[in-house]
């Protein structure tokens, strides 16, 4: 009996795997609205036997995209498309789950294949972008954001709010906050980003004021039986990763208080400062000491498709989620790859009925109808 194939129940949703694939950024929407690609790309991410499919990183203000391709829920019209897609990524049997972010003193971006730098200042298709303080990312990101002011962090509190909303009203059943990679809110977490003296800086427990006070006010409108996640960078690779952990597991503690049901573990990316170890399952280690501190439900992504690591990650109770990113794109059915892999016979277990009675019907009759 493999682990990762292993149904999970969070609240009331429940996972046919333990498999998600994580959002992607595909910076082919305008004005926020998606289109025929995207109702390409979601349901066959889904189709090949995900768990959980998490739609990509999706605006809560015409500002806070990261370029003029991103994806919004900002305004009511744009939750028809994103309906659509939730139905999509159901009728393929996943889960339909979707992040909501802003991005800060990262947003206003050429998209990565037209030069992933800051929109120039003179480039109409930019814009002014807002932080907790107004200190440039650094390297190519190099505008200086305007330092955000009580009533601006107010008003994306409520633009988070109602995002959350319509992304009930689209019909997802899993909502993943952006609190990671340097985006507004974890800019607000990270000493690197936030300078300020007020309620929403000085100490640490000021610059957590942002995010505890957004799930706070998400919570209200999110419903109490579908699973509220957050992604958030738990570790720099600066020099300093027993200092981000320690703050990272308070947090999230205090953030599992206010209603949180599962954290998604990245990196911070808070500055261009890290030196990460990339290599196969590098973040296990850190990512299960959050589960095993904070006792709360851990999803974690970065280098964990090897059959063995993302069966043992579960086996061994590290994590209760693997995230899938590029292996997905490479392959949208690796997920049934993966099952072969570790010795499940019967693809029935998780993909769609059609898929499930041609493959089984090959497998056993030797390809006759
Ligand atoms: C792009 C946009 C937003 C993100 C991202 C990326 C690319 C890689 C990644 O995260 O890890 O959160």
């Amino acid at each position: 009996m493999s682990a990762l194939f292993s149904s999970y129940r969070l609240k009331d949703v429940t996972l046919r795997n333990r498999i998600a694939v994580a959002p992607m950024c595909q910076y082919q929407a305008q004005d926020g609205f998606v289109n025929d690609w995207h109702f390409t790309h979601y349901p066959s991410l889904a189709r090949g036997g995900a768990g959980l499919v998490i739609v990509e990183a999706t605006a809560v203000s015409p500002e806070g995209r990261i370029t003029p391709g991103c994806t919004g829920l900002w305004k009511d019209e744009q939750t028809e498309g994103m309906a659509k897609i939730a139905a999509s990524i159901k009728a393929a049997g996943a889960v339909a789950g979707i992040q909501i972010g802003h991005a800060g003193r990262k947003a206003s971006v050429n998209l990565p294949w037209e030069g992933d730098d800051h929109i120039p200042a003179d480039d109409p298709r930019g814009w002014e972008t807002i932080a907790p303080s107004a200190i440039p990312f650094g390297g190519a990101l190099s505008k200086v954001p305007r330092e955000m002011s009580v009533s601006d962090i107010a008003r994306v509190k409520a633009d988070f709010v109602s995002a959350a909303r319509r992304a009930k009203d689209a019909g997802f059943e899993w909502l993943e906050l952006h609190f990671a990679h340097g985006f507004l809110a974890s800019s607000f977490f990270s000493a690197y980003s936030n300078q300020r003296t007020d309620a929403y800086g000085g100490d640490q427990a000021g610059r957590n004021r942002f995010m505890i006070e957004t799930l706070a006010a998400i919570r209200e409108v999110w419903p109490e039986s579908l699973p509220l996640t957050v992604r958030f960078g738990i570790v720099e690779f600066d020099g300093r990763d027993e200092e981000a952990l320690g703050q990272s597991i308070a947090v999230i503690k205090q953030l599992k208080a206010g209603g949180l049901d599962l954290i998604s573990t990245s990196m911070g990316f808070s500055a261009p400062v890290g030196n990460v170890p990339w290599g196969p399952a590098f973040l296990l280690p850190f990512a299960s000491r959050i589960r095993s501190e904070t006792g709360i439900a851990v999803a974690s992504a970065w280098l964990l498709d090897a059959p063995s690591d993302a069966e043992k990650a579960i086996a061994d109770n590290q994590l209760d989620v693997v995230m899938m990113a590029r292996a997905m794109l490479a392959n949208p059915h690796y997920p049934y790859q993966l099952a072969m892999a570790l010795g499940k016979e019967n693809p029935a277990w998780t993909l769609p009925a059609p898929y499930a009675h041609w493959l089984a019907r090959y497998r056993s009759n030797n390809g006759s109808l």
